[in-house]
Parts: structure tokens; C-alpha cells; sequence
């Protein structure tokens, strides 16, 4: 049984850790590893995991099977810190929100099997060696480039934790809508996730912001449903949520709208769309620092 490797041990890192049978050894790759083990348990489930802790330039031999569970904003950093230990052999899921780093990624290693995941799972540390598996979610991957083979990925991830998607690129859109439409209006707006339908200002906001992104949907002849749409869905459903660019903000860490509104306007200028109602929402995003 190969070695399953981490980058980033906050919540989702734990997560995917804890899904991995005991018998499997898992080493989590840390900036500047305080223990050389790290040892957590997961609510409510109470179950307890064991793993080793290791910083980039310590390692030596090849990494086979690698996940990459850091915020989007640090994950082409953190796989450049790996880059000695990546072959022709190593496969990596990305678990990033947003788009961008997936394809910076893809495009810097040619060499090496990416694959993607979406993923709806709610997690969160409730302190550094306890994780709550707060909401089961559904984790859906697939392949960025030719290398990521859905037989070599079934080799090593349990079948149950995650569902193969023959076309990522539109999964990731849809959930990409989804955090554009919501995660910046619950910053501006400092609330929950169920108040963006419940407040007519800030359902409107949000609509005028979802009009935009379906020109871009169209424009990139994706057959998805009308943002609006299934933005209010999800706050209906997550009407309690706390977004999580609304928890990283509060908790004074970067966010990620560079990797949402700030990729959509990327994406609005290669096809000369005009969309004013999200380039404000970045503007004011980037202003409150
Ligand atoms: O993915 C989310 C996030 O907070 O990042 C949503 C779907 C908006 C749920 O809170």
C-alpha cells in the first residue's frame, strides 16, 4: 500500500486523512512541523488517527498519491515545494475552492496525473486535534489532464468517499457560480448564507450579480442551470451557514475572491463581457483588506 501524502492539515486535510483505512500510513507535508506526529479524532464519530508530520525539504523519495488540501491561494506554492518529489508516476487531487488554481497547477506540472474535486463536505477544527465532521457532503472528481486515469485513482481512495465525474470542468463551474453568487454578498453584507434570500435588497444584489455570470456560462457554451436558480437553492438548504469567505474574513485570514469573482472578471475580459454589478463586488471585497 503506497504512502499517502497531504499538503495542509487544517479541516479538509483532516478530513481526507480520517478517510483513509488505519492500515494506510498518511503523512501530512507542513511549512514548519512543530511534532513529528500529529494525532486527531473525529466527531461524532470518536474514531482517533495517527500521522506523521514532515516539512517539503526533509523528504527524499518520490511522492506517489498526494493531496493538496491548502486554500487556493497557497496551493501552486505549496506543490512548487514538492516539485523534487513529483514523477511520471504521482497522482494529485486538488481540493481548492474556485477556479484558477486547479489550471495554474495543471499547466506547471504537465508531467504529473491531476485530477479535481468539488466537494460539498462540511468540516471544521474545533480545536488543532479535533476535527467535526460537521455535514456529509459528496465529493466529486475528475480529470484535469490525459495522465489522470479513474482506474489508478480507484487504487487508493475508498470508492465510497467520492463520485467520478467524466466532465470536472463543468462540475466546477456549477459550485464556482454558487460561491461567486454567495460568498462575496455574505462578506459585504456580514450574514448567513440564508439571509441573502430573506433580505429583497440583498436578493436582488445577488441576482443582478447572477445575471452576469450566466452571460458567462453561455459564453462558454456550458450547459449548466441559471445561477440565480440554484444560488438560492444552496442558501435555502445552507440557510445557517457562516460562508466560508465570511469565517475566513472574520477571522482576519486572506479570501478567496481571486479564485471566484476575481477569476470570473479574468474570464470576462478573454470574452469581452461586460459584468460591473461583480467587478463592484470585487472592488469592495478588496477594500474592506
Ligand atoms: O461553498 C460554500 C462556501 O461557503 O464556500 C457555500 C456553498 C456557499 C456554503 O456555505
Amino acid at each position: 500500500m503506497q504512502d499517502i501524502y497531504i499538503l495542509g492539515s487544517g479541516a479538509m486535510g483532516c478530513l481526507w486523512a480520517s478517510y483513509c483505512p488505519p492500515e494506510q500510513s498518511v503523512h501530512f507535508i507542513q511549512r514548519a512541523p512543530k511534532e513529528a506526529t500529529f494525532s486527531f479524532q473525529v466527531l461524532p464519530y470518536a474514531t482517533k488517527h495517527v500521522t506523521t508530520c514532515h516539512a517539503a525539504n526533509e523528504l527524499i523519495h518520490p511522492i506517489e498519491r498526494l493531496i493538496v488540501a491548502t486554500k487556493a491561494y497557497d496551493a501552486l506554492a505549496a506543490m512548487q515545494s514538492v516539485a523534487h518529489l513529483l514523477t511520471d508516476a504521482t497522482q494529485v487531487v486538488l481540493l481548492q475552492n474556485g477556479l484558477g488554481s486547479q489550471q495554474a497547477i495543471t499547466d506547471a506540472f504537465p508531467h504529473v496525473a491531476i485530477f479535481a474535486c468539488s466537494s460539498t463536505e462540511g468540516a471544521y477544527k474545533q480545536d488543532s486535534n479535533t476535527l467535526v465532521h460537521a455535514g456529509k457532503g459528496q465529493n466529486l472528481i475528475g480529470a484535469m489532464n490525459h495522465h489522470a486515469k479513474k482506474e489508478a485513482l480507484a487504487d487508493w481512495l475508498p470508492d465510497h468517499q467520492y463520485q467520478w465525474q467524466d466532465q470536472i470542468e463543468v462540475t466546477l463551474w456549477r459550485k464556482f457560480m454558487i460561491n461567486c453568487a454567495i460568498n462575496p454578498l455574505t462578506v459585504l453584507y456580514q450574514c448567513q448564507n440564508g439571509k441573502l434570500i430573506e433580505e429583497p435588497k440583498y436578493l436582488s444584489h445577488m441576482q443582478q450579480i447572477c445575471e452576469e455570470i450566466d452571460l458567462l456560462s453561455q459564453a462558454q457554451t456550458l450547459n449548466v442551470d441559471s445561477a440565480f436558480v440554484v444560488a438560492r437553492q444552496v442558501c435555502q438548504l445552507t440557510a445557517q451557514n457562516f460562508s466560508s469567505m465570511l469565517q475566513d474574513h472574520r477571522a482576519q485570514n486572506p479570501t478567496e475572491i481571486d479564485f471566484m469573482t476575481g477569476y470570473l472578471l479574468k474570464l470576462a475580459t478573454r470574452y469581452k463581457i461586460p459584468c460591473p454589478k461583480n467587478a463592484e463586488v470585487y472592488e469592495s471585497i478588496l477594500n474592506l483588506g
